[in-house]
């Protein structure tokens, strides 16, 4: 839960944003920005305050004092409401951009109907800003570089891009000299699908060479704190790297500690105060003073906040004798529990299902068998038929699904002729690749009231039949979960692609009542996709995870448009582990038979 002084500080920089998006006095701007601040510094909880204990904030005057006891009162903040219905949010976006400004995206809105942060980067790629007033030749270069500070600084490094890095860097400190074992955790590796920062961990006696040698790379562009324990750097990429070296025999504490979530610390931590233990980053130990009581302890549970320092203190004073540190397994196993994989470190009802002996076993990217969504350049693709096919092969899949667009998508120009000849073309590559079943399929467009782009004689003739949703993203939630629900029902389809079209940082999802969604693809047997692209990754974890209650199966597939992106499942399967999936609930984990059963909707399974 965010502190509710946090929440008011954001609605008044809002306001205060949108005063000067609108033209308003700027002089009043930045009195509420003023005063956002003060309120978000403000040590007490604004909670119980009236508008006369309101103005006594510094920096908060009588308007501000009223706006916000209207606020904690009613829930909402009326002055606010009303230049919110008159700015979009993404134009607001747009002002946060390095370079931006308000009068310029309020002008690029008015002028070109730029309207959210993936359109404006959208425009200047496509060269649509030159010759705009008050842009010159090099501004949208800035404006670029900008939106991806700003992309990564708001917490939004996306997981490609946080793996490569992390990889990248934890070669670096593991060829160090000393270094004896050196790994990332925190969020990445718990694999969500944006990261806030890049934890790595590493052992050695001597943590100065590793410290050194991290500061020292040459895509390291600053450096934030540098320690003999913590050293955290900004690389070039604006991705922070905290890098923490402990003695090796505290490695599984640390990893376990570091690695979180903080929930599901606080939760294993409360355990083992239960049993008379103390975990922290530096083990588990035996608590010295046992019937002093463990105020920290309890302090953990109800508020889930306490600090390193916290932690540091009871280790070097009140500990007793260490249990275990070594490896998580040791750990864990001392609180009587099985390894827990990171995906599931969420406190998500994990150490329950562990405490029962119920985790599942999670399905795993050697376990995919098979893609049933991919593009070629018959579409918007980059590589033709037979280049995809080849690193498909390479992947050792044992089938294999090439899913162009369909005709309803103008812009990709499909016609019935072009889709049979590729049918054909890939019918002769088949005899090339014994080992790999070749299935020739499509990517059907879901239109406004559910139909798909061809009649039922001509879906028939399709191995396989992605539909997804590509145009009318802002109908009504009524709209969109009927037409989710018709392409559900139609015999034709077996998997419905990308359910909620967001993408990440670029484009919120559709509004549609899941659950009506989910219940409709259990009934019918259609899968739903776990779109892998990291841009995507639609549908997300909590909503596959509800969605597995229903009884819905799920492919997870890479979306590819290049041969390259045939390797995106990797972070599809971080979604699907998330969501606690096993290869139970995984058509294309499956053998062929049994998914040649599922692709026959209408046939019992
Ligand atoms: P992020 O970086 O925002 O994507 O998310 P995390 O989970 O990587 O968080 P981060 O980098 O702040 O810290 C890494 C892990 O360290 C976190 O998952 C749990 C652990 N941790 C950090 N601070 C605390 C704390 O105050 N209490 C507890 N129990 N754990 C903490
Ligand atoms: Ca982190
Ligand atoms: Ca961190
Ligand atoms: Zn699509």
């Amino acid at each position: 839960m965010t502190r509710l002084n946090d929440q008011v500080q954001e609605l008044l920089q809002e306001y205060a944003d949108l005063i000067s998006i609108t033209g308003g006095d700027a002089f009043r701007a930045r009195a509420y920005e003023k005063a956002a601040r003060a309120v978000g510094g403000y040590p007490e909880d604004v909670a119980g305050l009236d508008a006369k204990g309101l103005q006594q904030i510094p920096g908060v005057g009588k308007s501000t004092a009223e706006k916000v006891a209207q606020y904690l009162t009613t829930g909402r903040m009326e002055a606010l409401e009303t230049l919110r219905a008159a700015i979009p949010p993404g134009v607001r976006e747009m002002m946060a951009v390095p370079s931006m400004g308000p009068k310029r995206a309020l002008a690029l809105y008015q002028d070109l109907g730029i309207a959210s942060v993936g359109e404006l980067a959208d425009a200047i790629r496509a060269d649509r800003l030159s010759g705009v007033a008050g842009f010159g030749e090099r501004s949208g270069e800035k404006i670029l570089h900008g939106i991806e500070l700003m992309r990564q600084s708001g917490g939004l490094t996306l997981l490609d891009a946080a793996t490569e890095q992390a990889e990248q860097i934890v070669a670096a400190i593991a060829a160090v000299p000393g270094c004896t074992r050196c790994a990332y955790a925190g969020s990445l590796r718990r694999m969500r699908e944006t990261v806030g920062d890049i934890d790595v961990l590493a052992t050695a006696e001597d943590s100065a060479p590793l410290m050194a040698a991290l500061t020292e790379l040459p895509y390291v562009a600053e450096v934030i704190v540098r320690g003999p324990t913590k050293t955290s750097v900004r690389t070039a990429k604006g991705i922070q790297v905290d890098l923490r070296v402990v003695p090796e025999e505290d490695w599984g504490a640390a990893l376990l500690y570091f690695t979180g979530s903080k929930a599901h610390n606080i939760k294993l931590r409360t355990m083992a105060v239960r049993t008379g233990l103390k975990l922290s980053e530096y083990g588990l130990f035996e608590v010295a003073n046992a019937g002093n009581g463990d105020s920290s302890g309890n302090g953990e549970s109800t508020e889930g906040e306490e600090t390193t320092q916290e932690a540091e203190r009871s280790a070097s004073g009140a500990n007793g004798a260490k249990v275990v540190s070594a490896t998580e397994e040791e750990v864990y196993a001392a609180l009587g529990l099985p390894w827990i994989a990171p995906p599931l470190r969420e406190d998500r009802g994990e150490i329950e299902a562990a405490l029962r002996r119920e985790l599942p076993e999670l399905v795993t990217e050697a376990d995919l068998r098979g893609d049933l969504h991919t593009h070629t350049d018959l579409t918007d693709g980059l590589a033709g038929l037979e280049e995809m096919i080849d690193t498909a092969a390479a992947r050792g899949y044992a089938y294999y699904a090439v899913t162009d667009h369909a005709p309803d998508l103008v812009m990709q120009r499909m016609t019935d002729e072009k889709m049979l000849a590729q049918r054909e073309q890939l019918r002769e590559l088949a005899g090339r690749h014994r080992k790999m079943r070749l299935l020739h399929g499509t990517e059907l467009n879901i239109g406004p009231e559910g139909g798909v782009d061809w009649p039922a004689e001509f879906l028939a003739g399709f191995d396989v039949c992605v539909a997804s949703v590509h145009s009318h993203f802002g109908a009504d939630r009524a709209t969109q979960t009927r037409r989710l629900i018709r392409a559900c029902e139609n015999p034709h389809v077996h998997v419905i692609g990308h359910l909620t079209t967001r993408r990440i940082g670029r484009r919120g999802p559709i509004d549609v009542d899941l659950d009506a969604v989910f219940e409709a693809a259990a009934r019918t047997g259609t899968a739903i996709e776990v779109n892998s692209s990291p841009q995507r990754l639609d549908l997300r974890d909590e909503d596959v995870l509800r969605a597995k209650r229903y009884g819905v199966k799920f492919s997870i597939d890479s979306d590819a448009h290049a041969t390259g992106h045939l390797a995106y499942p990797r972070y599809g399967i971080g979604t699907a582990q998330r969501a606690w999936l096993t290869t139970e609930d995984v058509i294309n984990a499956w053998p062929w038979q049994r998914l040649k059963r599922f692709l026959r909707k209408d046939a019992l399974r």
